[in-house]
């Protein structure tokens, strides 16, 4: 046992508790047939809890914690200490990339080694605790190698360092058991155009993608490959702008029955949409894999990457994930920071309680929506009209014959209300 946490006991579940408690998170209530905790699938981020720093683009670091440090030691005294926190929140998963969990190297071989000796660290842990892997994922933005992209930077080296480092990562996924293996595209986009090459660097990712999506048939790797959409930052363009975005790459490359989405929240309100739309979209296309429930400052511009803190907008992003079937290989993930003043071990516990909490929330009030019903019956109320014999032949039809039928039949369609006020008041009878 470190000290980091003192003498923190696990969580409890107490609706009435005013202490450090779950009020809503009760791992074993049942909805909608299924356990909360398997509904709900939470991950912690390793990157945000234990390596940042607390830096923003004024001021460094601002946390103080024991393990900062690049040596092995320290890499395993942030593990134990990770360790202990999943097990105050009996959370089922955790998320890392290579460089949230081993000092980088001089060499590659080098932080190889570093890697592979942590894998082997974490590996012994998750023999004596719950925690699950829900994904890796490799840190392909911050050493200032991958400055100018990695699979589509103009120097082919770096093509081939990033292969190396995502066969590393991919290999440690599947020896810890990870449910998924997430790409999210951190330098891959531009910032001039004036010095990009924007076909070939497109083809590039493209590529690279597709040699992923084959070394994972080689190697057996059973979970799902998820691609992270973000619209801009750091890159002011990137290429993996949003899910239509994806999703068209994704078919000129041949992928998309290969690979899913993980989204996040903050990313989506980024691209200019709703988290929820950015989940419907996916969910259509069949891509909805995973989800970072994080989301920004509205009077901000950047990605904050906040805990979750509003029950209405999780509602609808679980309605969503629910009306999809709920997850499969996929979580919820807090790809969250906490804010750079909250400096003391139990504001990290709270930051995590605090959202299990709202996405519990959220999670029965999108499960009594759909209980209800009145909302689905009501939209399927709306397009009634398409379920016609009528209608349905119109659309195996060509534009002649549906254009026939405005004067054959007389139609005189009548316009009718959306009936938006009415079903926002549903709504809001269970947030
Ligand atoms: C960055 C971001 C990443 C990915 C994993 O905005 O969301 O943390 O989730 O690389
Ligand atoms: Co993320």
């Amino acid at each position: 046992m470190t000290d980091f946490f003192k003498d923190q006991q696990p969580l409890r579940f107490d609706p009435q508790g005013t202490d450090l408690c779950f009020r809503h998170y009760n791992p074993d209530e049942i909805l909608m047939g299924k356990r909360m905790e398997d509904h709900l699938r939470f991950a912690v981020a390793y990157w945000h809890s234990f390596a940042w720093p607390g830096g923003d683009p004024f001021g460094s670091q601002t946390f103080d914690r024991p393990w900062f440090g690049e040596t092995m030691d320290l890499a395993r005294l942030k593990a134990d200490v990770a360790f202990e926190m999943f097990e105050i929140l009996n959370v089922p998963f955790f998320c890392w990339h290579d460089a949230d969990i081993r000092p980088e190297g001089s060499t590659f071989a080098e932080s190889r080694r570093n890697f592979e000796e942590i894998i082997d660290y974490l590996q012994g842990k998750m023999e004596s605790s719950k925690t699950r892997l829900l994904w890796g994922t490799a840190n392909m933005f911050s050493h200032r190698r991958f400055m100018s992209g990695a699979a589509t930077n103009p120097d082919p080296e770096i093509f081939a360092w990033s292969a190396a480092t995502v066969k590393l990562c991919l290999d440690a996924t599947q020896k810890l058991g990870g449910q998924n293996y997430v790409l999210w595209g951190g330098r891959e986009g531009y910032e001039t155009l004036l010095n990009t090459d924007l076909k070939r660097e497109r083809q590039q990712a493209g590529r690279f993608l597709q040699m992923v999506v084959d070394y994972k048939h080689k190697i057996g790797f059973e979970g799902a490959i998820l691609v992270e959409p973000k619209p801009q930052e750091p890159s002011k363009h990137q290429y993996d702008y949003d899910v239509a975005t994806v999703y068209g790459f994704l078919k000129e490359f041949g992928l998309e029955n290969e690979v899913k989405m993980n989204i996040e929240q903050g990313h989506a309100i980024l691209a200019g949409h709703s988290f929820e739309h950015e989940l419907a979209l996916a969910s259509s296309l069949g891509i909805l894999g995973s989800i970072d429930m994080n989301r920004n400052d509205y009077q901000s511009g950047w990605d904050t990457d906040q805990f979750p803190n509003n029950v209405p907008e999780v509602a609808l992003a679980y309605y969503e994930v629910l009306k999809a079937g709920g997850f499969t290989t996929g979580g919820t993930n807090f790809d969250a920071k906490l804010r750079r003043q909250s400096l003391d071990p139990v504001d990290l516990i709270a930051a995590h309680a605090g959202a299990m909490d709202i996405c519990a929330r959220g999670l029965k009030a999108a499960a009594s929506m759909l209980d209800d019903g009145s909302l689905e019956t009501m939209r399927e109320e709306r397009y009634a009209g398409w379920n016609s014999p009528a209608a349905v032949k119109m659309l195996s039809g060509d534009l002649e014959s549906a254009a026939a039928r405005i004067e054959d039949e007389s139609l005189d369609p009548q316009p009718r209300s959306g009936r938006q006020e009415i079903l926002e008041n549903i709504v809001n009878r269970f947030v």
